[in-house]
């Protein structure tokens, strides 16, 4: 810690954004899924948590709202190539699946490859879920760096048995309500679905940004107590008529209960930010409206438990959607280091 000079380049220690700290001093573990397994349209998320470690080193850690932001102790658990091997072969079966969809032909539920995708998706959360419980147990927080957003359930889950009630807020283009997408039933679309259904400590899911969802969705998100959707356009017609960003932003973070975990899919951004995420749909949250609401929820007295960022896919021909990936990996965590406080290295 005294060597490092936080207004140096980031080093490549293993660490998201080359943050001085090891696994026993840490207080907040940012777990890497790499795993695409049951996305629909544009593959790369697994290869996601890598391209935002690269791309980190380039963050200035100084924010000015958390001056001394770079010394929060944060550690990154290596990524598993495990993980992205199951991804992987999983990813191949999902392929057959689709493409028989795609054919019109139907897929049972014993058809053995979607058998092959569901039994990886078990792995998987079995993988987030021990990974998480250990860091839990330790006392620290815990946050998933994905992948696709079906990535975060086991962390989820694990919270959903220590915390009696706690809510989410769901940055997202879609709603991710479906039940069994492509008969996938860890599918990326469905993680809120399955979040409803699995974890009954969570009493409520506030959804911003979201404006790709289909009817079933709409009577599920509209109808549910447990849901409070702020769709883009409900968001868009807010301000329209003279709302503030400000204002709505209060609206929102006053329907969650006081503990929060945050679930933040990138395309919740304007596609300019996520060019190569798995579904980019226009509209949605510029960066700048995405931090404001997230800063005014570590400081609206409010306790963050844990966060996600998922679908950020790199470009082969670029860094830009893992250079935002990590500047909103970077507001995340250091909103979340002062709003726990005791998580920054005192000096
Ligand atoms: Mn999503």
């Amino acid at each position: 810690m005294s060597e490092f000079n936080p207004n140096d380049i980031g080093v490549a220690n293993g660490n998201f954004f080359g943050l001085p700290c090891n696994e026993n001093e840490s207080e907040i573990v940012l777990l890497s899924v790499p795993w695409d397994a049951t996305v629909s349209y544009g593959t790369g998320t697994a290869d996601g948590p890598q391209a935002i470690i690269d791309a980190s080193l380039q963050v200035d850690l100084f924010d000015e709202k958390v001056p001394e932001s770079w010394k929060t102790r944060a550690w990154t658990i290596p990524v598993s190539e495990e993980i992205y091997e199951l991804s992987s072969r999983a990813r191949q079966a999902a392929e057959d699946v689709i493409a028989a969809l795609e054919e019109g032909a139907g897929v049972p539920e014993d058809n053995v490859s979607l058998q092959i995708v569901n039994n990886a998706s078990e792995k998987l959360n079995k993988y987030v879920e021990e990974q998480s419980g250990k860091y839990l147990s330790a006392g620290k927080l815990v946050a998933v760096v994905g992948g696709e957003h079906s990535v975060p359930f086991g962390l989820i889950k694990t919270l959903g048995e220590r915390y009696n009630d706690f809510g989410v807020l769901h940055l997202d283009a879609h709603s991710d309500t479906r039940k069994a997408y492509e008969g996938f039933k860890f599918s990326h679309a469905s993680i809120m679905y399955n979040v409803l259904e699995n974890v009954p400590s969570v009493s409520k899911i506030v959804q911003v940004g979201i404006r790709d969802y289909c009817s079933d969705e709409h009577q599920l998100i509209f109808n549910s107590e447990r849901v409070a959707p702020y769709t883009d356009f409900i968001v868009n017609q807010m301000q329209f008529m003279g709302r503030t960003w400000d204002s709505i932003c209060d609206e929102i973070i006053s329907n969650l209960p006081d503990n929060v975990y945050i679930s933040f899919d990138i395309d919740a951004l304007t596609p300019e930010n996520c060019p190569n995420t798995g579904t980019p749909v226009p509209g949605g949250l510029t960066f700048a409206q995405a931090d404001y609401l997230i800063y005014k929820l570590s400081i609206s007295g409010k306790r963050i438990i844990g966060f996600d960022l998922c679908e950020v896919a790199p470009a082969p021909e670029g860094e830009w959607d893992a250079n935002v990936g990590a500047r909103i990996l970077y507001k995340l965590l250091v909103y979340t280091a002062q709003n726990r406080k005791s998580l920054i290295f005192a000096d």
